[in-house]
């Protein structure tokens, strides 16, 4: 593993977390020495996830919360993943007119994330690169991803945070329900507060959160995104659920059970890579088409193999 690059990186140099994650997106040979080297330096950043559909007005909210973190001589990295698109690398069109006062800011950086190069899965690649970017010191990182589909529910889950944004259009609220992220959301941004709506949508939207008997770090609040107004307090619903999950453990809770699941992913991939030569001779000498034995007849005869 080249360490310089480690060392860099370490250093907080925006070439060499971009070339890192580069790393991390094409599954290079380099990931798994890279990813040991820098854990120890990892855990200290909150990592916010901001989903909403297409048009919600995330990105022009994440450019007030840049503003505002880089006030406080925050360092913050926006990861914007679209599972849409097959294109990596900087930031994507849209994002970089948003999100291009902060261009020539070093405390900033801003990548996006598509699906070309992630072979291992964009979740994993992602998941990673807020590994790389919280060793490189950004005390904030911002998961940006569009939709509500199963590969965006996973991504959220690297989060410890997640904020949903939505807006006055209708639809929006059921289609976040049925995917489910409802109930991994933790902060709900109403954006484009402006418009007409709002009062009916907090309704809805507190009508299926129950919020009555919601706790108090599980907020509802309302965001003009063109104009800033509200990011006050979408900053203030966000760093007391941060509040929230240092104090109440919860945040362990969740890294742990990230953990485990991705312990369980490694552990698969490589049974996977055991069994590999086997499945494929069991599966050409068979007649049987039972998977429920094939799989056993399988996992038994690795188990025999391992005995000799
Ligand atoms: N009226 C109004 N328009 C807004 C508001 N916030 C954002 N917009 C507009 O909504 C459009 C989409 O904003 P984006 O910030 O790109 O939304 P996004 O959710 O990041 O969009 P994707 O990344 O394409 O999913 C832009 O034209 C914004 O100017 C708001 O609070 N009020
Ligand atoms: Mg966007």
């Amino acid at each position: 593993m080249d360490q310089q690059l480690i060392d860099a990186l370490l250093q907080g140099q925006e070439r060499a977390v971009g070339k890192a994650i580069s790393i991390v997106e094409n599954r290079a040979l380099a990931q798994r020495d890279l990813m040991k080297q820098i854990h120890p330096y990892t855990g200290k950043a909150q990592v916010i996830g901001i989903t909403g559909s297409p048009g919600a007005g995330k990105s022009s909210l994440v450019n007030h919360l840049l503003k505002h973190w880089r006030r406080k001589k925050e360092k913050v990295a926006v990861l914007a993943v679209d599972p849409t698109s097959p294109f990596s690398g900087g930031a994507l069109l849209g994002d970089r007119i948003r999100m291009h006062d902060h261009d020539a800011d070093k405390g900033v950086f801003i990548r996006s994330m598509g699906t070309r190069g992630s072979l291992g899965g964009l979740s994993e690649a992602c998941q990673d690169s807020v590994r790389l970017l919280d060793a490189a010191g950004y005390d904030r990182i911002i998961i940006e991803t569009v939709g509500v589909g199963q590969s965006e529910l996973d991504i959220m889950k690297t989060a410890d945070t997640v904020a949903l944004v939505l807006y006055p259009s209708g639809g929006d609220i059921i289609q976040a329900f049925k995917a489910g992220i409802m109930e991994i959301a933790d902060i709900f941004i109403i954006n484009k507060a402006d418009l007409p709506g709002v009062t009916q949508l907090r309704a809805e939207l507190e009508d299926l959160l129950h919020i009555s008997a919601a706790p108090e770090h599980r907020k509802v609040v309302e965001t003009v995104s063109t104009t800033g107004e509200g990011t006050e307090d979408a900053v203030e619903a966000l760093h007391t659920h941060h509040q929230y999950l240092e104090s109440s453990g919860e945040k362990q809770q969740r890294r742990r059970r990230q953990l485990d699941s991705e312990v369980k992913r490694r552990l698969t991939e490589k049974f996977h890579a055991a069994v590999a030569p086997l499945l494929e001779e069991t599966l050409q000498q068979m007649e049987n088409d039972d998977p429920y034995e094939l799989a056993e007849i399988i996992y038994e005869t690795y188990r025999k193999n391992e005995r000799e």
